[in-house]
């Protein structure tokens, strides 16, 4: 898998640059010692995913945020998946954030894409306690304007994308840990039957799309999940259009609930669909290779359980890449959750996704060839930087090796190589007479750049 792209739309080429020149003559340069980071080629599968859960009869899909939607994420949104969720787009709060006022720019961007891309959507959410806008939260509302509002808003927004959507997460998270219902705005102030109402008035603007039940710790079976359980099947006794429960699937490394098939299957046999709406498995950072082969086997699991069982529809993850990603923002010393690094690299479990769902990774040549980035100088302004590429039991007879700076690092001028930068996103390929790298030989390239307030060495990947 390539990943060269970048994510502003501005790429331009490199230009020398006299300012380092005269930066470099202040005393006191810094030397800092070289060899650094090492990458090596990453593996992707031969197919992609979604090919893959395609033949598989799945889908597979990822949240996204949708000014994220170009370069290299775009790339790997568009290629890898055949669903694709809005992270935040369609929440109440995003849509109308002043009553009457609607914004659906980012949610209609989505759609387009997931269109142009031949992919699913699969809307989120209409009813839940969180994300909704200050002036219904703060409002002062009796049973029948609530009521009202609720279906206004849910009509509304279900008809703007009826018929373009495969399924909603009609309401979202509407238990407690013991199985009692949450105590929120809409229990309080419609009762219990809020969530069949909403069922019925979304089914009503859409009767096409899969309507859901969507929550979180419910993927084992437990007293939560049981309660859902209970809820789905009273639901379906009273002929309420209920097509599918969600399970979410925050979990947490080496914790994936043994019970999962078994849960997935009670719940299919009662006649509903299951999706894995928004998983991801996060660990303490920092991350390491046994980690990371621990949360490979945690993403084969999921994804094999819900291959197991044919009613189970699809797997999402919440954010395809750790740089895109809620959980380091919540659980403070916890991420690297999804199954691309930050740098848009596939981490082990992305091999082990492909595994589950029947691909095979190209293996790994007995040889490899590493590509090395360090600092060579660095002044209060710039530094110089340069890149090796090395192989050992391997060749290669062109190259091009990409990172992301991540603290506004800027290049400014490179030798031996051609180099891009789009935002943050910079790209180099060999020059005409240095692409070959024979056995057991290496090429180097060099490059001076801005920096200022720090200068984070970047993870480099040879593509
Ligand atoms: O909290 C994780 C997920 C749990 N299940 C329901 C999902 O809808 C929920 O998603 C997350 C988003 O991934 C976050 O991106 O929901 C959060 C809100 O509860 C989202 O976080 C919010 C931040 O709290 C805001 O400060 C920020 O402005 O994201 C917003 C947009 O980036």
């Amino acid at each position: 898998m390539r990943t060269s792209r970048t994510r502003s739309t501005r790429t331009r080429p490199l230009r020398g640059s006299l300012r380092r020149r005269v930066a470099a003559l202040f005393a006191g340069a810094v030397t800092v010692a070289a060899l650094l980071a090492a990458g090596t080629t990453a593996h992707a599968a031969d197919a992609p995913l979604r090919d893959l859960a395609a033949a598989k009869g799945k889908v597979i899909g990822t949240a996204v945020t949708g000014s994220k939607l170009t370069g290299t994420y775009g790339t790997i949104a568009g290629g890898q998946f055949n669903s694709l969720t809005p992270g935040n787009a369609m929440k109440w709060g995003t849509v109308e954030p002043t009553r009457g006022s609607f914004n659906w720019a980012e949610a209609d961007q989505i759609v387009a894409f997931a269109q142009a891309h031949n992919q699913q959507v699969r809307g989120h959410t209409l009813v839940w306690h969180s994300q909704n806008p200050s002036w219904l939260t703060n409002g002062t509302w009796t049973t029948a304007e609530l009521s009202a509002l609720l279906q206004d808003h849910i009509t509304t927004e279900v008809t703007r994308y009826k018929g373009k959507l495969a399924a909603w997460d009609v309401v979202n998270e509407p238990f407690n840990e013991d199985g009692t219902y949450r105590s929120t705005l809409w229990y309080n102030g419609l009762g219990a039957d809020y969530i069949a109402q909403a069922l019925t008035w979304a089914h009503a603007a859409d009767p096409s799309a899969k309507l859901y039940i969507n929550d979180y710790n419910v993927e084992g079976v437990n007293a939560k999940s049981t309660a859902l359980y209970n809820l789905v099947k009273s639901l379906k006794a009273r002929g309420v259009p209920i097509d599918g429960v969600g399970l979410q699937a925050h979990l947490i490394l080496g914790q994936v609930p043994g019970t999962l098939q078994q849960n997935i299957q009670r719940f299919a046999d009662l006649g509903v669909d299951v999706a894995v709406t928004e998983l991801d498995i996060r660990m303490q950072l920092p991350s390491d290779s046994t980690k990371l082969a621990q949360q490979a086997a945690d993403y084969k699991a999921v994804f094999d359980a819900c291959v197991a069982v044919t009613r189970c529809y699809g797997v999402t993850v919440w954010g395809f890449t750790d740089s895109d990603s809620w959980i380091p923002d919540v659980f403070s010393g916890y991420g690297a959750a999804t199954p691309y690094d930050e740098n848009y690299a596939p981490k082990p479990a992305y091999g082990a996704i492909a595994a589950s769902l029947g691909g095979t990774t190209t293996p790994p040549p007995t040889g490899a060839c590493t590509v090395t980035y360090s600092v060579q100088t660095q002044w209060n302004t710039g530094f110089t930087g340069q890149v090796r590429i090395a192989c050992s039991g391997a060749a290669l007879s062109s190259w091009k090796v990409n990172w992301t700076y991540g603290a506004g690092q800027q290049i400014t001028q490179a030798w031996n190589a051609t180099c891009t930068q789009s935002g943050a996103a910079v790209s180099c390929a060999n020059a005409s007479y240095n692409g070959s790298v024979p056995d057991g030989g290496s090429v180097t390239f060099g490059f001076n750049a801005s920096w200022s307030g720090s200068n984070p060495v970047p993870t480099v990947t040879l593509g």
